[in-house]
């Protein structure tokens, strides 16, 4: 498929090393990935689900003790830990790579190896970057085939050129205690071994898209962010695009698709997704910041998604998708997950491969009383959305009038605000929080920061990062403004007080009038505070004006509450943090303090 001396060196020398019986180029073909799909469901490596009613879909189960991503099995290996930070683990260059040559040795023997040459971002665009996943795991080659931009054509746009992202997956023993997802971002490599779990495994997502492209894009002047996209079209039929950045477990997903309340639609307005979870950002010739989703699929947490939640995901997943880890209902040969209706088959098998008996669930134990595991997955081709954007298709990406930050706080952070500038904004995204829930284990409430929801996807030092972020605010003669919302704030019985979901809309559209300076604002000292009477409440059952004050509001107390909890962060995160986030702490504090 190609001559290029760079990529065929480095297989002949990553063959020689894992030992496969065979070589085998993925074309990004469907012949080829229908063999493929004949040959995993041959194996038991996949099921194939009922034609009729989940059409080109599959079932398939991971190792019990490998269902999820591994933070602390994740290694930043820069030449020196300065580089990796803090936040980040990280093991001297060469001494990983000698642990991990032990592991690879003669690691498929007996398998075939895959060589997936793979695109972020549309082939040729100037926001494309090309990367090849060598893989032994079928598993993986049909993921990726939905996940990015697969085959020969990539070869072809690569040419002779070096500059690909060389990743060797080996699924080895998938032993929990030698398992290491690994970027060594100088040298444009990724290594993951002993897993098969999609976000260790699928190279072109976490590890590419985010830890070794947040480490291009420093060198290159750009960003790669764990945001959505989506654009807003108005009455008018003009379009409007924002990204937004949250943790795990906060509705990025279900923001990216939701549909709007009636009274929106009905004036025709209309929401488009261009992307779920990873936008890459570029200053524009316009002088304007433009992001592109550089997957071409979704990866998405399959429990809680259904009708109501999210219509759009789920449609998503009615064909071409394969399900990894959710419950199999043996009656009619289709999956099934916690939230997706109030249905349970009777006649199951859970997560774990085994029979399952719904009237043991116990939401306590989900993990052993479940049908489908509360991290099961969907990859589903992002073509089949509903309402995916045609700008998807076109590479260019789209301007961006906001970037919005967000996190899971009961009490803290009010329903929205406004930064006051690019280093104000850049600031609320340093200090970014969620808070643990009852549903997870360990104590309630327990505030994690987790810096623009990159936590655990910086290739490199944290505090560079937000100086990455500064120099950006820099270079974009024309910046987004950038926001924070918090959907969760509870009343004194712990219950939510917004709605959240379509409702969301409503904040929404405040932003974007604040960008278009259609709305005064109130400047606190956390920043601009919408008037109550700007969010629409029109339609919204139990909101009142009062309501929305409420959600106004900023509790000092536990605000400086916060300030501390920061400095704390602030101080972990070490002497690379820029002092221009310092002076953006402390101005914070006194004006809590005044
Ligand atoms: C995540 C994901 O863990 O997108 O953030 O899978
Ligand atoms: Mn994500």
């Amino acid at each position: 498929m190609t001559s290029n001396k760079y990529v065929l060196n480095w297989i002949d020398e990553m063959a020689a090393m894992t030992k496969p019986d065979k070589i085998v180029w993925i074309d990004g073909s469907e012949e080829q990935a229908d063999r493929l799909r004949d040959e995993a469901c041959k194996t038991g490596e996949m099921i194939k689900l009922n034609e009729e009613k989940l059409p080109g879909c599959y079932l398939h189960r991971t190792a019990v003790n490998d269902v999820a991503r591994v933070e602390d099995r994740t290694f930043i290996c820069t030449p020196t830990k300065e580089e990796a930070g803090n936040i980040n683990n990280w093991i001297a260059p060469d001494e990983m790579y000698a642990r991990l040559k032990k592991l690879y040795t003669g690691s498929m023997k007996g398998k075939t190896m895959y060589v997936i040459p793979y695109s972020m971002s549309v082939i040729g665009s100037p926001f494309a970057k090309y990367g090849i996943e060598l893989t032994d795991s079928i598993y993986v080659v049909l993921n990726m085939l939905i996940m990015t931009r697969v085959g020969t054509k990539v070869m072809e746009a690569l040419g002779d050129s070096p500059d690909y992202v060389k990743g060797l997956h080996a699924t080895a023993d998938c032993d929990p205690e030698n398992r290491y997802i690994v970027q060594f971002p100088q040298d444009n490599t990724i290594m993951s071994v002993n897993s098969a779990y999609g976000g260790n495994v699928l190279l072109g997502k976490k590890c590419f898209a985010l830890r070794i492209a947040s480490y291009l894009g420093r060198k290159e002047n750009w960003m790669a962010e764990h945001m959505l996209i989506l654009g807003v079209t108005y009455p008018d039929g003009s379009k409007h695009y924002v990204t937004a950045a949250f943790p795990s477990a906060c509705g990025k997903t279900n923001l990216a698709m939701l549909i709007p309340p009636k009274q929106y639609l009905e004036k025709g307005y209309k929401i488009e997704t261009v992307g779920d979870d990873i936008a890459w950002l570029r200053i524009g010739q316009d002088g304007r910041l433009w992001a592109v989703n550089p997957e071409n699929g979704f990866f998405g947490v399959a429990p809680g998604t259904n009708e109501k939640s999210n219509p759009n995901a789920l449609a998503s997943t009615r064909k071409d998708t394969i399900f990894t880890n959710v419950c199999h209902n043996l009656d009619d040969n289709t999956v099934w997950w916690e939230g997706l209706n109030d249905n349970p088959p009777h006649n199951a098998i859970n997560w774990k491969g085994e029979k399952w008996d719904y009237t043991k669930y116990d939401k306590a134990d989900k993990i052993n009383t479940s049908g489908a595991h509360p991290n099961s997955r969907f990859t589903a081709k992002a073509e089949n959305c509903p309402c995916l954007s045609d700008e998807f298709y076109k590479g260019a990406g789209v301007p961006v009038e906001a970037i919005i930050f967000g996190g899971r706080r009961a009490k803290t952070a009010p329903l929205v605000y406004q930064s006051t500038s690019w280093q104000n904004g850049t600031f609320v995204g340093s200090i970014m929080a969620s808070e643990t829930t009852a549903a997870a284990a360990g104590a309630i409430g327990v505030v994690r920061r987790d810096p623009m929801a990159m936590r655990p996807f910086v290739g490199y030092n944290m505090g560079d990062y937000w100086a990455h972020w500064l120099k950006m605010g820099n270079l974009i003669p024309n910046p987004p403004k950038i926001f924070h919302v918090n959907w969760f704030r509870t009343d004194a019985e712990g219950h939510f007080i917004w709605p959240g979901f379509g409702d969301n809309m409503r904040v929404l559209m405040w932003i974007l009038g604040r960008c278009e300076g259609k709305y005064d604002a109130d400047l606190s000292p956390i920043g601009y505070l919408p008037k109550a009477e700007d969010i629409n409440i029109e339609g919204l059952n139990g909101i009142t004006r009062d309501t929305i004050r409420e959600l106004l509001t900023i509790d000092k107390q536990s605000w400086l509450d916060d300030v501390a909890h920061i400095r704390e962060f602030y101080a972990f995160v070490g002497q690379a943090v820029p002092h221009a986030l310092y002076d953006e702490l402390d101005a914070l504090e006194a004006r809590l303090k005044n």
